[in-house]
């Protein structure tokens, strides 16, 4: 490890964007199957088939003693009542933690263990989120302009997807009245 040179990657933190870009990863309305609750809305919606977010991953080792970091850009919208937002996971090695900085925009980071616990933060321009060790994350934009923030964690965590994909969060945030709402997921375990 100590053969790899320390280097600098430039953000642009209004929109996120790296430079170098490294591993650019976008995920459009169609690679979301079965996340948004109103499966109506969502058929409506693929006729255009949106970007729901994007994220910019600096190329680093997945190893214990480095630190991966990216930023991640969910842009605004709806899916129904329901706001854009990422898939979520938990990470393959579940004891290992997660922060994330805000850039831009006004988010929710909705956050579970499998124990049921739940928790959700406001995201905001200079927020710090820490993700403890075994939560379970997802970032949710309520806002009108990009959520753009930016995330680090263990070189080797990796991302556990199928517990989340299988079985979803125990509560969503939509919007009622104007106001971002967190309601039971009525599809939890379905
Ligand atoms: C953040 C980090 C990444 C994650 C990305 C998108 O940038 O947590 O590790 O990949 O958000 O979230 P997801 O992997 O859940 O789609
Ligand atoms: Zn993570």
């Amino acid at each position: 490890m100590a053969d790899f040179l320390p280097f600098n990657t430039t953000c642009d933190f209004t929109t996120g964007v790296l430079n170098p870009p490294g591993n650019l990863i976008s995920r459009y309305l169609a690679d979301m199957q079965g996340v948004f609750h109103d499966n109506d809305a969502y058929v409506a919606m693929m006729k255009e088939n949106p970007k729901i977010y994007e994220f910019y991953n600096v190329i680093i080792p997945e190893e214990e003693g480095h630190l991966q970091h990216c930023t991640s850009i969910v842009y605004p919208g709806k899916v129904g009542n329901e706001y854009f937002m990422t898939k979520g996971h938990y990470h393959a090695i579940p004891g290992t933690a997660e922060i994330y900085i805000c850039f831009r925009g006004r988010g929710k980071l909705v956050m579970q263990t499998v124990k049921g616990d739940f928790k959700v933060l406001d995201m905001y321009p200079g927020s710090i989120s820490y993700i403890p060790p075994f939560w379970a994350h997802r970032t949710i934009n309520v806002g009108s302009e990009p959520l753009v923030f930016f995330g680090v964690y263990r070189g080797d965590a990796g991302h556990n997807y199928g517990t989340i994909e299988e079985k979803g969060f125990y509560k969503l945030v939509i919007e009622r009245n104007n106001i971002p709402t967190i309601i039971d997921n009525p599809l939890y375990g379905r």
